[in-house]
């Protein structure tokens, strides 16, 4: 298994995000990423590697290109209005929702960031875009090395993660969405049909907007249920595709509390309609937000548990590509990300 991890991640360091009327430290942190390296290394799985340049075409097809171009620019944006904003981060505090134009990109600052930023949680920061670029290469670099037979598997471990950002909006600790590059290029390696198997905590609503309206890349997600869990407005079991990709969606939500056993027989559903669906390569949102001690999540996968989740992967036969998403157990990321890995290859 090759493993592109992100040379460039600790560039996206956010200093605090909204939660729940307070201004708190971020969750998703450079050292969630350095856990995992150091288990990777530690048990030797895998082959570490440093991602080439980003695709600027790929991400433009999978982006729009005026959301792209406001990433580049907006941190210089941010500085130009007031030399002292370096102190903070970029976070909206306005947007065009109930009634309001999403057509229009107003030339105010704060506008143009509500326009593009679903919630007042990930913050934009001097080094956010220069990141989230290496994370795609990243995850465009995995899917190539599978695709081409350089390797069976492959991961991108990378951060800021991907799965809650679309082709113009960010959220959710995302701006660039690394698992939908990966399936795209795999498409264009040849790949008649992909899935997308998201088993992080959170609905990946990114993912399945990007694809909802194409048969060719089949979006699975199970998730806490969206009722109570972020991301909230997106995740539901109707949710089934339109047009060309009607039936190629699939949401599981769970209640909060959810164990091992339950979570298990959504995985073998969803494994099992990635099979039906006929995928010749697939792409695994790996969230490792599951586990029973994530700081922000309620479902209670423990550390032996994810062996098992990889197994069951495995179980496809299916060229994989891993790509980091969620986990805030910061200590424990290592093993349990390990943990899949090593079901995964065993
Ligand atoms: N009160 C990922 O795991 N904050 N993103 C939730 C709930 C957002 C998680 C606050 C959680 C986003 C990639
Ligand atoms: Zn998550």
């Amino acid at each position: 298994m090759l493993i592109f991890h992100n040379p460039q991640h600790q560039r996206h360091a956010g200093r605090q995000e909204m939660f729940r009327g307070r201004l708190v430290d971020c969750h998703e942190v450079p050292a969630r990423q350095e856990h995992v390296f150091e288990a990777l290394k530690r048990r030797g799985i895998g082959t570490l590697q440093e991602p080439g340049a980003p695709d600027m075409a790929l991400l433009r097809r999978i982006h729009a290109p005026h959301y792209l171009d406001f990433l580049a620019r907006a941190w210089d944006d941010w500085i130009a209005l007031d030399p002292a904003n370096e102190a903070v981060d970029v976070l909206p505090s306005v947007w065009p929702g109930k009634g309001l134009r999403y057509d229009v990109e107003p030339l105010n600052f704060s506008a143009q960031v509500g326009r593009y930023a679903f919630d007042a949680g990930t913050p934009l920061t001097a080094g956010t875009w220069a990141a989230a670029l290496a994370g795609a290469a990243c995850a465009t670099d995995a899917a190539r090395a599978v695709a081409s037979g350089e390797a069976r598997s492959a991961m991108a471990l990378t951060r800021p993660p991907g799965h809650h950002a679309g082709a113009d909006f960010y959220g959710g600790y995302c701006f660039l969405n690394n698992s939908a590059l990966a399936a795209q290029a795999l498409r264009d390696a040849g790949a008649a049909r992909v899935a997308v198997l998201d088993v992080d905590y959170h609905h990946g609503n990114g993912t399945q907007s990007i694809f909802y309206e194409r048969g060719d890349v089949f979006t699975a997600s199970l998730h806490g249920d969206p009722r109570t869990e972020y991301p909230f407005y997106l995740g539901y079991a109707d949710e089934l595709g339109s047009g060309a990709g009607l039936g190629a969606n699939l949401n599981l939500p769970l209640p909060a509390g959810t164990d091992f056993d339950t979570w298990l027989q959504a995985l073998d559903e969803a494994i099992a309609a990635v099979r039906r669906h006929g995928a010749e390569a697939l792409v695994v949102a790996l969230g490792v937000d599951t586990f029973e001690g994530d700081p922000i999540s309620k479902f209670k996968l423990r550390a032996e548990d994810y062996p098992r989740v990889g197994e069951r992967i495995a179980g496809l036969g299916l060229p994989t590509i891993f790509v980091m998403e969620g986990g805030y157990a910061v200590a424990a990321l290592g093993e349990n990300v390990a943990g899949v890995l090593e079901g995964y290859l065993a």
